[in-house]
């Protein structure tokens, strides 16, 4: 069918089956916004910032583990989604960024809003397209789709020239795509799969080490068999939270530099770590020569670049968590569970010893209080979307995690201003869902005008502002490592925030006790509209455990058992 160049981004983003698109218009990106006017095949978000409307597709990507789709104009739209496309590329999340170009013959001009997006993004997404003639541009686009969702996923920019969107030309979508270059593995190798068993049934004290390349590959379930049948004790990492369930009695928690005495003295300890679809992250190995130091490495993982990219492996295995579980349960039918009791009690005694806890106080509301209560009146049933923080880690620490993409986060870039947006594209995604995004005085700021947007398409997301007047992480690691030394992390100065939802269509909520806390939780769920939740929080507190940047896991700083609450100690 003859169509122009724009109407065939319109076609393909419906052929993909997607049903919400994030974006921002301008003058490179017009003619298909002019075709999004009038096609009814997908909705369009108008998000008020395009790094928000990357961030909305990435929520929307990681809550259904579909590809989500922004689209933003050339030059300063382009460099705006920069951010949104380097937290999605960190974290392995499916994404299909379009991007307006200049047209073919000012590239390279200086043109007005030029910049030269492919170069730009090169380090930042999974993969890059400079759209040079239409007739390309259908095999781009099917291309764009199955590169970011295949594989180890990721973001994938499609950048295409003005001119090429009013072309008009013959569209027929392709079926499949043919990339010889391009070839990911899926099936993991059977001999290594026979070693790993054997070297599993030898152990004395393994260890599951999960990442969230098991959220990627939904091989939760299978996860949970896994651990289930050897009976072997696990480990989730940020990224991780919610693959084994909460109250799963073979879950020790999260490990690293704020992971709990239990899950960090298993690493240290263990003889054997199998891990799936961890990155091995410098937030969880801590110092690596003291890494899981008495250990054999199994590596499973989709990208055969990562694999023993950081510590040495003793059996690599390249493929799709999902099914190289499905190759090795069968051969572990017959593991003798009893082998590793030891092990699992010595665990257990780790984590009687110090549990992960903090002193409550009935004078002031404490983080992890208020992360704890919001599980406990809404719990499974939520979404959990975070930004970057002492509150993020509080988050990870003590919302008891049912389900993987329950809990969005940015783990690996670490963005602040990622979870409002995010829980934008969460709650378009699930509109029957509490979509709730537990954030900082700070953070918040990064993106609060998606106010407008979340009010304008009544997407009802709770901020929760977990409000200690600090850049709160920043002022931790100036108590501990800078003595006390609070340079530019002071927030005292804040703004209205009540009157700050209001202004822009949402309710603001002020909380200093408990009761006006449950009572905001229900009222906010009952008006069914964006707010802001200013929730005062003991400005001192710590997040802890805490392993100090490059030190070895079993170093921990401990909580203390006594605090005083308010106030500096
Ligand atoms: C875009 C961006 N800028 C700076 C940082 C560095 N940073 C990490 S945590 C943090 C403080 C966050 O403060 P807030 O949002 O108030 O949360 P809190 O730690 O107090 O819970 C900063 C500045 C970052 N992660 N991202």
């Amino acid at each position: 069918m003859q169509m122009s160049g724009a109407q065939m981004v319109c076609e393909a983003i419906i052929a993909e089956g997607v049903k919400t698109v994030f974006g921002y218009p301008g003058g490179a990106i017009m003619h298909v916004y002019d075709e999004i006017y009038k096609q009814n095949g997908f909705e369009h978000i108008l998000n008020r910032h395009e790094q928000a409307a990357v961030h909305a597709a990435d929520g929307y990507a990681r809550a259904t583990g579909k590809v989500g789709v922004a689209m933003v104009t050339s030059g300063p739209g382009f460099t705006n989604a920069v951010t949104g496309l380097a937290t999605a590329y960190m974290d392995s999340i499916p994404m299909v960024v379009i991007s307006g170009q200049v047209p073919l013959s000012l590239i390279g001009t200086d043109g007005f809003q030029e910049i030269d997006a492919v170069g730009i993004s090169r380090p930042c997404t999974k993969h890059n397209f400079l759209v040079r003639s239409l007739e390309e541009l259908p095999r781009i686009l099917k291309e764009a789709f199955y590169i970011a969702r295949s594989g180890r996923p990721g973001p994938v920019l499609v950048d295409v020239p003005k001119d090429i969107t009013v072309e008009i030309g013959e569209f027929s979508y392709p079926d499949s795509v043919n990339i010889p270059s391009y070839k990911p593995t899926y099936k993991g190798n059977k001999r290594q799969i026979e070693k790993a068993v054997e070297a599993i049934k030898k152990a004395k004290k393994p260890l599951l080490y999960i990442g969230g390349g098991v959220v990627l590959s939904n091989a939760y379930k299978l996860v949970r068999q896994l651990a289930e049948t050897t009976q072997i004790p696990a480990v989730e990492t940020l990224m991780a939270r919610g693959v084994m369930g909460a109250k799963n009695p073979l879950l020790l928690g999260m490990l690293g530099m704020h992971g709990n005495y239990a899950s960090n003295m298993a690493m240290s300890e263990t003889d054997l770590v199998i891990s799936l679809g961890a990155r091995f992250d410098d937030r969880v190995t801590g110092k690596l020569s003291e890494f899981a130091k008495y250990a054999d490495i199994i590596h499973v993982d989709i990208d055969p670049a990562n694999i023993a990219k950081l510590v040495d492996v003793d059996y690599p295995i390249v493929g799709d968590i999902t099914q190289v579980l499905e190759q090795m349960l069968p051969l572990l039918d017959d593991v003798n569970t009893e082998r590793y009791h030891a092990w699992r009690e010595i665990l257990k005694r780790y984590d009687e010893l110090h549990p992960q806890s903090y002193v409550d106080s009935d004078e002031v509301i404490k983080p992890q209080w208020a992360i704890e209560r919001i599980g406990e009146l809404i719990g499974e049933d939520a979404i959990i979307t975070s930004d970057v923080g002492q509150h993020q880690m509080w988050a990870a620490q003590h919302y008891p995690f049912d389900r993987p993409r329950q809990w969005i986060n940015s783990g690996g870039l670490g963005t602040m201003g990622f979870g409002f947006p995010a829980a934008i594209g969460a709650k378009r995604a699930f509109p029957e869902k509490t979509v709730i995004n537990v954030t900082g005085d700070g953070s918040i700021l990064m993106n609060m005008q998606e106010l407008v947007t979340a009010a304008e398409y009544k997407t009802p997301v709770i901020n929760m502002i977990l409000n200690n007047h600090f850049l709160g992480m920043v002022r931790q690691w100036q108590t501990f490592f800078y003595e006390k030394r609070y340079s530019e992390t002071d927030l005292s100065f804040q703004p209205n925030w009540k009157a700050l939802a209001e202004a822009c269509g949402g309710i603001g909520y002020d909380v200093t006790t408990k009761e006006e806390f449950d009572a905001a939780i229900k009222d906010a769920i009952e008006q069914d509209k964006v707010c802001f939740m200013n929730v005062a929080v003991n400005r001192f507190e710590n997040v802890l455990p805490m392993v100090p940047a490059g030190g070895a896991l079993f170093n921990m700083m401990l909580p203390q058992k006594t605090e005083t609450h308010g106030e500096e100690k």
